[in-house]
């Protein structure tokens, strides 16, 4: 998973600035994102426990004032509402509406068409849709086939050698 690369220490660590995917929060000082429904589960998902702690039981009354429509998140700065997966907190802060992840730039490589609660990648013609589901490339002619040319070539150094 996300472990600790040397080369995302080199950067600065605790100080590394990474946004979440929606419904997600970084813990503190990493790269690392977790899930809302992360926090306060009585399980430590940050390395530090970022996610856990004294506030878990202080803020809950807080959190029932909110009168979120979905969900309350806790965290040690505060306590503010959630929504479901592909669905974002309106502007009253408690109701829930359909997010638009067309609108966040990269959602698609090519075509996107955002649907309620979800949305869908496309691509061009000539292109095809990847097993990601979001990345497009170009449809290939199955008569060239590159690698089988290397290899052979590289065969043929070896022997001589
Ligand atoms: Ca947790």
């Amino acid at each position: 998973m996300l472990g600790r690369d040397s080369k995302d220490t080199a950067i600065g660590a605790g100080d590394v600035v990474e946004r979440c995917p929606l419904n997600h929060i970084q813990c503190i000082g990493t790269r690392k994102c977790i899930h809302f429904n992360k926090l306060c589960n009585g399980a430590i998902d940050c390395e530090d426990g970022f996610d856990e702690g004294v506030h878990c039981r202080e803020l809950l009354s807080a959190c029932h004032e909110l009168h979120c429509r979905y969900g309350c998140v806790m965290t040690r700065n505060g306590t503010f509402c959630f929504c479901a997966d592909g669905f974002e907190v309106s502007e009253d802060g408690t109701s829930c509406r359909d997010h638009d992840e067309c609108a966040v730039y990269g959602a698609c490589s090519q075509t996107c068409l955002n649907t309620y609660g979800s949305y869908r990648c496309s691509c061009t013609e000539g292109y095809i849709l990847q097993n990601d589901r979001m990345s497009c490339t170009a449809k290939q002619d199955p008569g060239d086939s590159p690698p089988a040319l290397l290899i052979g070539r590289l065969l043929q150094t070896a022997t001589l050698c």
